[in-house]
């Protein structure tokens, strides 16, 4: 695991440099789930791609802005699945964005991540380090990832994070929201999944959401790629991550690509989803 931390820190080094002073511009191509990739996407994924290449532990990788599995050594240990350059539509107005990374054994599914790691670009470069057991934050300084603090939710947060359009939500789903308001939550929304988890996990809770929509009725988040690696995170950190019903990293993951509604946060927020969910959903 060691030497995969390292090449997402190197990789992460020169993302850094690419966003600094890459070309915001969109590319001609398609992503395999109708995206239209940004060329700091492509770029993004490439630097990735080359460092994890060089990793004999690594038995295969899958990134999202590609539309198959690339195998790597057979006798391998782990399987990455990873999102380079989540949000890059942000990059152009100059707001957070981030990259994120699920580490599995055997195969892509939820009951098998082992780890996860995602990395913050906004006015500073932060990483976070789920071991599965504890959620480690480290912060480039002078060129290295420096340990900054260890990552514990509270019971209960201040801030939500409400994803997609109200016009799509489904009005059980609105009274959770407006309830929320309604009890003093503060609405905290950049449209960028990485930065709007982070700023949940280190401001102690609160809630994030990303529902089932009349118009995506499986939600618009990756399983392997974005919901999967944040659910053990938040596990970890002492929170919980549900689909609506149950544990999200129970959801049986059938194509690469598969998304699905997804809710994270603290106990209290994430129990009262549940609540809503049950008599509703
Ligand atoms: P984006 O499409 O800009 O890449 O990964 C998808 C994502 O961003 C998340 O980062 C973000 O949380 C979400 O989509 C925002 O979607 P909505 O605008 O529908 O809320």
């Amino acid at each position: 695991m060691e030497s995969i931390l390292k090449a997402i820190k190197e990789a992460s080094i020169e993302i850094k440099q690419l966003i600094e002073t890459g070309d915001t511009g969109k590319s001609t191509n398609q992503n395999s789930t109708g995206d239209t990739q940004l060329k700091l996407d492509i770029a993004s994924d490439e630097i990735i791609e080359s460092y994890f290449k060089k990793l004999t532990n690594v038995k295969s990788i899958v990134s999202e802005e590609q539309e198959n599995i690339i195998d790597i050594n057979e006798n391998g240990t782990y399987l990455i699945a990873y999102d380079p350059l989540d949000g890059s539509s942000l990059v152009d107005v100059n707001l957070s964005v981030g990259s994120i990374y699920g580490i599995y054994k055997n195969d892509f599914n939820g009951q098998n991540i082992v780890a996860s790691v995602y990395v913050v670009f906004g006015p500073r470069v932060e990483l976070v380090y789920c071991d599965g057991k504890t959620v480690k934050m480290y912060r480039l300084q002078n060129g290295s990832f420096n340990y900054i603090q260890d990552i514990k939710l509270q019971e209960k947060g201040k801030l939500q994070a409400p994803g997609s359009t109200q016009q799509c939500w489904y009005p059980y789903h609105k009274a959770m929201i407006d309830g929320f308001f309604n009890d003093g939550y503060r609405l905290r929304y950049s449209g960028g999944m990485v930065p709007d988890l982070h700023q949940i996990l280190l401001k102690g809770g609160g809630l994030f959401s990303y529902p089932s929509t009349s118009d995506l009725p499986k939600g618009k988040l990756r399983q392997l790629f974005e919901v999967f690696p944040f659910a053990l995170t938040y596990k970890c950190a002492g929170g919980q991550a549900v689909n609506g019903f149950s544990d999200v990293l129970n959801i049986q993951t059938t194509h690469i690509h598969d998304t699905s509604p997804c809710f994270f946060g603290s106990n209290y927020e994430i129990n009262k989803v549940l609540e809503v969910y049950k008599n509703n959903g």
